[in-house]
């Protein structure tokens, strides 16, 4: 068994545990990211298209935005559809000119990826039989298996990075007295498309057969998703049955519809809100979806997994250039203002764009006008932009 000491161990290479690693090197602590996965696998794998306000400042601030600013697309609005009629949220005018940028959390991965390895700063990939032991102790320790070897790394912290599936938050004791879940009864099929984006704007759709999202990446590809069964299964999806469900959700009164292309990319993810509230326990520390998840509808998770980085990084800096613990010790509380925000925002734009099949019809009524409200009224449009944008840090 090979011994190796750091200072922070990370488990998990996603937006998470790449960018604490990236802000923890710029301040001189020494680090180590451990992940599952291949290299090209978190390169590749296709997930968040909005970053916040917040996001790209953040990015910006710390040396890894560049490709963003120049390859990313800058959006200042964003449309609900619904009777067939677009209504635009004009996000930067509602919230005093805060804007986002769609550019695809592959390519964040991508960008601190480079960073990390520009800086010769250890990161491994394709790491096997991940455990951490000893967070109650002042030596805590991850052990693990790479190229054959098996490795164990002694750190003064744990940042447990690795995803609503990884193995740090069951290391954490006694979390069901602390975990907070819903389960939606739909999923969400994604697509990505070779067909330029027929409209500069994201539309969320809510249509009688439930749910549509038109997105894009690039000026040459759409992204596009449909509500669907938790159950479905992709073989039930020809690429002809998309489009035409597709054309239906997203058809407006105006004639728009998406632009067709060839379907390089699908795949249906579930729907789920989850708190873990306890996202600390000894030395061990848990950031972005390992401790949070939320549905996509609110466009969130990437950038709750920012903003908690934000202040772990924050913490750890603390105490090792000011030797002030004070932000570790209110770590989860600092984290769970925000959290709670998003899951809120989420879940309610979750709840009131999407067909539920046990609605009543009053239920259904309420919904709708509930819809037509935030999307006609100023003071509605204004509660979605402010949260769609992110609010403020509040520190
Ligand atoms: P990640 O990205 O899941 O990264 C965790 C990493 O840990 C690795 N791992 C392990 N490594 C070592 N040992 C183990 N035992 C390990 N177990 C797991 C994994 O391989 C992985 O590399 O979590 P992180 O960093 O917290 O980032 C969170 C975001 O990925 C997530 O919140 C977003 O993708 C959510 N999300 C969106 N967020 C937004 O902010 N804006 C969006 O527009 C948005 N759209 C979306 C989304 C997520 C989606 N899906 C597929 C869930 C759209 C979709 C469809
Ligand atoms: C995406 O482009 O993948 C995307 C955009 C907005 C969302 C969710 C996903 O709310």
């Amino acid at each position: 068994m090979r011994s190796l000491r750091t200072q922070v161990g990370i488990v998990g290479a996603g937006p998470a545990g790449l960018l604490l690693a990236h802000l923890l090197e710029r301040q001189g602590i020494a680090a180590v990211v451990l992940e599952a996965k291949s290299r090209s696998y978190v390169e590749e794998r296709i997930r968040a298209g909005v970053l916040e306000q917040g996001t790209i400042d953040l990015l910006n601030e710390a040396g890894v935005g560049a490709r963003m600013m120049s390859e990313g697309l800058p959006h200042e609005g964003i449309e609900l559809l619904f009777d067939g009629t677009r209504h635009r949220i004009d996000l930067a005018e509602l919230t005093g000119g805060r804007r986002i940028m769609v550019y695809g959390q592959h390519e964040v991965v991508k960008d601190l990826i480079a960073a990390r390895l520009s800086a010769e700063a250890p990161l491994y990939f394709e790491v096997d039989a991940v455990q951490v032991a000893d967070i109650d102790t002042a030596e805590p320790k991850i052990y693990c298996r790479h190229a054959g070897e098996d490795m164990v790394w002694t750190c003064d912290f744990i940042a447990g990075c690795d995803g609503f599936h990884g193995i740090c938050r069951t290391a954490l004791p006694d979390i069901a007295a602390h975990t907070f879940e819903r389960v939606y009864p739909f999923a969400w099929l994604g697509i990505l498309a070779k067909a330029a984006p027929a409209s500069e704007e994201l539309i969320y759709a809510s249509h009688p057969h439930g749910f549509a999202l038109f997105s894009m990446r690039s000026p040459q590809i759409t992204r596009l998703y449909l509500q669907c069964s938790p159950d479905d299964e992709l073989a039930n999806w020809s690429d002809e049955r998309i489009w035409s469900e597709l054309e239906v959700r997203l058809a407006s009164d105006d004639g728009w519809h998406p632009n067709k292309g060839e379907i390089i990319q699908k795949g249906i993810t579930p729907m789920r809100s989850f708190v873990c509230e306890k996202m600390q326990h000894g030395r061990l520390y848990l950031a972005g979806d390992a401790a949070h998840i939320v549905p996509p509808t609110g466009a969130k998770g990437m950038n709750l997994a920012v903003s908690d980085i934000r202040i772990l990084a924050r913490s750890l800096v603390q105490h090792y250039l000011h030797h002030d613990d004070t932000g570790l010790a209110h770590y989860a509380e600092n984290c769970l203002k925000r959290v709670w925000r998003a899951e809120h925002f989420s879940w309610w734009m979750t709840s009131m764009l999407h067909r539920f099949t046990d609605h009543s019809p009053f239920q259904q009524r309420i919904q709708e006008a509930e819809l037509r409200y935030f999307a006609t009224s100023r003071a509605g449009a204004t509660t979605i932009a402010e949260n769609y944008v992110g609010l403020p840090w509040s520190d």
